[in-house]
């Protein structure tokens, strides 16, 4: 299980992306990799950014080749070396590609972090990676990193893209100056394809972030999945909308594409909605990347009824992070003239394992069907440690889990190995998620094991009662969750936000309860219905549910975790 032995599996869509990832002699450098777009193809345009002022500039996959180069060498002068961390906290900015490949090219281990963290979880998470060096902007320095310096023993030093003047004292560099006096020679470390690349940090519910170790066969993976799911190639502008501190940032936001070779599109701008509908256009993108958050606020602000948009080049539009309900799959065939796909992944899996592909019909609403090479499970736990796997040929409702051996299978839970193992048993990958398989072999989301209610000996999946909620026209986004009840252990209890034109009312109230009864029964429907104006959402557009519980039962958020992301939004 730990040894990632996919090379010697017979799936042709990884042998080939390997071949293409592998140097002569056997080794892979996601960093390094890229440069053979630069011998290929100079003048192919690598990175196409739009400012915030609406200016657009771009860099050939030659010029990222010597750019990423000079930045390994730089890093290595600070004292970057193969193992140690390179913690990037960034904005989306065309810096966090080049760091990324330049921390990579040094045989460093890209670690990004969100740039919406405060400071304490900030120090935090570097005290969970260890030693390493950071790279930040001037201003995120003087408010995250200065004033938790002294906690930071494990950085060897700190390196600022835009450091004002002699600003470089005290172990804190310049990376332009670092750059002028580096090297300018070929610098790529030959990294083994087990050798760790890059550092996730996700929370669970419960103590400490952990921290998700990748290896450089990520590569294999994110190359086979970008082309099979997001039908990537040479010649497209692919916009990846993820922020840089999460997974989707670094995996979909820099290594699919650009080592496919297509040009990655950057909005520095924050989201908001007609931005990045002028995006889509004057950008001319042809493959988006994009959350269900996103496009339901897309939605609410240009709903159906009004003119389709003009993003003529969109070829295809997929989303991750969260479930894709049909209403929305239904208003982008309609306003964006595409199906939206969606795709399921985590943090551990390291690249999408399930997906609408192209080839595949599946029903709007359902992820789809497991990529090819990955085999897909559903299962309960038992005691000890066991599983029981349900018939694979049947529909059902369990546990995902997947055969454990696909390339980007992550390989460590940083120091954790306890914590590691108990995701595993009888050579399967357990997710934490519940999905139904229906009779055509499509999975449906079902929830979080965590976030599942217990109502009157039921489990319950909370996105099963989100899905019924969403489809009625007055609710934009919904959050089920459970609340202590006296007769049934836990009664359903849903807190949800309007669409424009709608307003809270006991009335609405009374009709919500009557529309999900009608559809769930009596067990699952939800007893209470709550308004909010808004739920709150991690930076990757997941909706808070532990949140909008203690909001909901009045109580202080005392889940260490859960303070940290809703410390996302004090930015
Ligand atoms: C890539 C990413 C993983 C969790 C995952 C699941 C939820 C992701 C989803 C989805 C329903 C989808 N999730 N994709 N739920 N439909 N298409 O999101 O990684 O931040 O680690 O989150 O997100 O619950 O277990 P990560």
């Amino acid at each position: 299980m730990e040894s990632n032995e996919f090379t010697r599996a017979n799936v042709p869509a990884w042998r080939s992306a390997r071949d293409w990832l592998a140097e002569p002699h056997g080794t892979v450098n996601l960093g390094a990799a890229i440069d053979r777009h630069a011998a290929l193809r100079p003048d192919q345009v690598a990175i196409k950014v739009r400012g915030a002022d609406g200016t657009v500039s771009k860099l050939s996959y030659r010029a990222l080749c010597a750019e990423t180069t000079r930045i390994a060498h730089a890093l290595r002068v600070v004292g970057l070396r193969p193992g140690l961390k390179a913690y990037i906290l960034l904005e989306r900015s065309v810096e966090f590609p080049k760091l990324v490949l330049g921390a990579l090219k040094a045989g460093g281990v890209a670690a990004p972090l969100f740039a919406a963290f405060g400071p304490d979880p900030i120090a935090t998470r570097i005290g969970v990676g260890g030693e390493g060096v950071l790279v930040t902007t001037h201003a995120l320095y003087r408010r995250k990193i200065a004033p938790i310096r002294a906690r930071l023993p494990q950085l060897r030093a700190i390196v600022l893209v835009d450091a004002p003047e002699g600003a470089w004292s005290d172990g804190v560099f310049d990376l332009n100056l670092l750059i002028a006096e580096s090297g300018e020679g070929p610098c790529s470390v030959d990294t083994d394809e087990s050798a760790p690349a890059l550092l996730h940090f996700t929370s669970g519910t419960t103590g400490t972030p952990k921290a998700v170790v990748h290896s450089h066969a990520i590569g294999v993976s994110l190359v086979a999945t970008g082309r099979e799911v997001l039908d990537l190639g040479g010649l497209d502008r692919f916009w990846c909308t993820a922020d840089p501190g999460w997974v989707t940032g670094t995996a979909y936001g820099v290594l699919a594409p650009l080592l496919i070779g297509a040009t990655l599109v950057i909005d520095t701008a924050p989201f908001d909605p007609q931005r990045w509908l002028d995006t889509l256009a004057c950008m001319r993108v042809s493959v988006w990347y994009t959350t269900p958050t996103a496009l339901r606020m897309i939605m609410r602000a240009r709903p159906l009824g009004q003119p389709p948009l003009e993003a003529t080049s969109l070829r295809v539009v997929a989303s991750v992070g969260e479930p894709l309900n049909a209403e929305v799959v239904e208003w982008g065939r309609t306003m964006l003239g595409q199906r939206i796909r969606d795709t399921w992944w985590q943090t551990e899996t390291g690249a999408i394992m399930i997906a609408n592909t192209p080839a595949g019909a599946s029903a709007d609403g359902s992820m789809g069907r497991p990529v090819i090479g990955v085999r897909a499970h559903l299962v309960r736990r038992l005691p000890l440690g066991l599983i029981h796997v349900l018939d694979d040929h049947e529909a059902a409702e369990g546990e995902l889990a997947f055969d454990a051996a696909w390339p980007a299978m992550f390989g460590a839970y940083l120091d954790q190995p306890a914590r590691y193992r108990s995701q595993f048993s009888n050579g399967l990958y357990l997710t934490g998620d519940l999905a139904r398989r229906d009779a055509r072999g499509d999975y449906w989301y079902v929830g979080r094991v965590d976030d599942a209610i217990q109502s009157s000996g039921h489990l319950i999946g909370a996105y099963e009662v989100e899905r019924v909620l969403m489809a009625h026209p007055a609710v934009a986004e919904a959050a089920a969750i459970g609340v202590p009840d006296d007769t049934c252990g836990e009664a359903v209890h849903a807190v949800v936000s309007l669409n424009a034109g709608y307003a809270a009312s006991d009335a609405l109230a009374t009709e919500l309860r009557g529309h999900a009864r009608a559809r769930l029964g009596a067990v699952m429907a939800p007893r209470h219905i709550e308004f909010s104006a808004e739920l709150p959402h991690t930076r990757s557009g997941k909706i808070m549910r532990r949140q909008v519980r203690a909001q909901a039962l009045g109580e202080s958020i005392v889940d260490l975790s859960m303070l940290e992301e809703a410390s996302l939004h004090e930015a």
